[in-house]
């Protein structure tokens, strides 16, 4: 279900709330976090490159970017098979949505196309939530992602409108708020957000959360990614994120989109437990569950389960026995 934007909030407010005292976020994060969703349940999705490297864009944190020289080995796009396989082990490790992520700047109709759509069909047949990130979509396109099964678009605007330019120079901000639209249009479910750790500032964070909770409907799912940072890259040699900017951002994120899902995405695998614990209690209900993102490495799903019984967390769906999904 859509949800509409509660208020028009405005960028002071945004602020006001994301520079409140570390402690006083949390606490109100968490009230209005067990106001709107079962504090014990978290969603959980397993990713899969589907199509890995050569990418035309130039994002600078990407490792599957053409631009650089991450030592990525590439991958052309995988059978439904090799799909298929993926979904059924997802599913039996206890995900509830699968998603397929492809390093395209943005879909092309043809053959390789219609092998995704039917993917979408196949993995939606497998009982789990669909979601894709095939970069820029058309409203056709998203007509027949949507027709295919597909639950959700992932289309992250990564960062603030002011920094998106020292990050990305192959497409615009504004090419990124089109394929959202085209999603929505569609009648998909948005799973959007950003990326800390791109040299951005407070502001831009701001910015940024004040760009995701202005859209109306609000995007249904907030992924909060800070850096991986890859090697090869220009954004390598970043520092790494500290675990109480990705606690803030959760907090804020949960404060001004109370009914969506925000999940702890890229970076969790270098969070201890303690600093995890203090985002779900500050309102994230999501992570990535298994051991490999796109192209890094993600927590194992042998810790998460020991931190979720640790915190009194469940995910949407209990992990079955392997053979009952003859994986
Ligand atoms: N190519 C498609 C696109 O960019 O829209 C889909 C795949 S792309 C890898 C999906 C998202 O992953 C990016 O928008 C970015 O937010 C996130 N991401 C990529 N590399 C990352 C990294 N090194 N650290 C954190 N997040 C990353
Ligand atoms: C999102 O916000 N994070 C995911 C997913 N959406 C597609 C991607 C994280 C990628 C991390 C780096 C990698 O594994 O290549
Ligand atoms: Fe390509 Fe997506 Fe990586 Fe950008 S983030 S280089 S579009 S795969």
């Amino acid at each position: 279900m859509a949800v509409a934007c509660p208020t028009r909030i405005t960028l002071d407010e945004v602020a006001e709330i994301y520079r409140r005292p570390l402690l006083d976020l949390v606490f109100e994060a968490a009230r209005m976090h067990r106001a709107h969703h079962d504090p014990h349940e978290v969603q959980c999705s397993t990713l899969l490159s589907i199509k890995t490297g050569a990418c035309p864009e130039d994002c600078s944190y990407c490792s599957q970017s053409a631009h650089h020289d991450s030592e990525l080995e590439r991958e052309p796009l995988l059978s439904k098979e090799q799909v298929l396989h993926a979904a059924k082990n997802a599913r039996a490790g206890g995900a509830d949505r699968f998603c397929m992520g492809a390093a395209w700047r943005n879909v092309k109709d043809g053959p390789e196309f219609d092998r995704v759509l039917s993917m979408i069909s196949e993995v939606k047949d497998l009982g789990l939530e669909t979601c894709a990130t095939l970069g820029m979509i058309n409203p056709q396109q998203a007509a027949k992602l949507k027709e295919a099964g597909l639950d959700y678009y992932n289309h992250n605007l990564d960062t603030s409108p002011e920094h998106y330019a020292e990050v990305i120079t192959t497409r615009t901000y504004e090419d990124r708020l089109q394929t959202l639209d085209c999603a929505r249009d569609a009648g998909m479910k948005l799973c959007c957000g950003g990326i800390l750790g791109l040299g951005e500032s407070d502001d831009d964070r701001i910015s940024l959360l004040y760009q995701l909770a202005s859209r109306d409907p609000q995007p249904e799912s907030v992924p909060v990614n800070a850096l991986v940072p890859i090697e090869g890259t220009p954004l390598g040699d970043q520092p790494p994120v500290a675990w109480h900017e990705v606690v803030r951002m959760v907090a804020t994120a949960r404060i001004l989109m109370p009914q969506s899902v925000v999940r702890l995405s890229a970076g969790r695998h270098a969070m201890t437990q303690e600093a995890q614990a203090m985002c779900f209690l500050a309102g994230a209900n999501s992570i990535f569950l298994g051991d490999q993102l796109l192209t890094t490495p993600n927590r194992g799903a042998d810790e998460d389960s020991e931190m979720f019984t640790l915190l009194g967390l469940r995910g949407v769906h209990e992990p079955l026995e392997a053979q009952s999904l003859e994986v």
